[in-house]
């Protein structure tokens, strides 16, 4: 009886663990990720805020839509949001940023209401200093029930999606997403590599909301990263590319 009552506590127990492991994990919400703990694989951090793209060069992006959905394109506009009018920071170099004067505009007619993606790539991807913690851009929206994803490479050539949030607002607002730790940024052996690149953004559209051209604006593509592991870099170091 004793045994009988051991294998039923057993089994009830290695029963629960196993529904306990079969719980499916909740949608990552951008908004509820600790920022601060995003990234960070060692002792020690230096985080940093750069501005890395301010999108005052005309012709540094471009926008791709498939062919028989919609057409597209971009245009630096005056103008930007009342709320960053300061717009102050520091670039990747160290210098001040200064010169705020456009946005980045895209517009998309559509040919027909279906399931599909528009894209605004970078002609040049940018390569970010140290582990990125988080991403953000100023973003222009109209209510639409659009979905916006930054897309980012990381150094070993995986490319990711990052969800920001969807459109539904009014004007200017920071869209802001974590860059999560399943997204490798460091190399062990090699500490002068690493890091990702920021690719573009991917607006998913929802078929009910294409029925006018769309517009979006974008201003003020900044990140914190953490240059900790620069300091591992020497400088007579040599290159294993040979
Ligand atoms: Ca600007």
């Amino acid at each position: 009886m004793k045994r009988l009552l051991l294998l039923c506590c057993f089994a009830f127990i290695f029963g629960t663990a196993v529904v306990l492991a079969q719980v499916p994990d909740t949608p990552t919400d951008p908004s509820r990720l600790d920022s601060s703990t995003i990234g960070v694989t060692q002792q020690g951090s230096d985080i940093k805020e750069y501005v890395i793209d301010s999108f005052e060069r005309l012709a540094s992006w471009y926008p791709k839509i498939d062919y028989d959905v919609g057409l597209s394109k971009v245009k630096f506009i005056e103008g930007g949001p009342a709320a960053n009018a300061e717009n102050a920071g520091e670039t990747q170099t160290g210098e001040a940023f200064e010169g705020n004067q456009y946005v980045l505009g895209v517009k998309c007619e559509y040919l027909k209401a279906y399931h599909s993606e528009l894209y605004i790539y970078r002609v040049n991807p940018v390569q970010v200093r140290g582990v990125t913690k988080t991403i953000s851009v100023w973003t222009l929206g109209r209510m639409y029930r659009h979905q916006m994803y930054v897309i980012v490479e990381n150094f070993q050539g995986l490319v990711s999606e990052l969800y920001m949030g969807d459109l539904m607002f009014q004007g200017w607002k920071k869209m802001e997403v974590a860059v999560p730790p399943a997204i490798t940024q460091e190399d062990y052996y090699y500490p002068q590599y690493g890091g990702i690149k920021i690719i573009g953004f991917k607006v998913k559209l929802n078929p009910r909301e294409m029925f006018r051209p769309f517009y979006i604006y974008f201003d003020d593509l900044r990140v914190n990263t953490d240059i900790f592991p620069e300091s591992f870099i020497r400088e007579d170091d040599i290159p294993d590319e040979w």
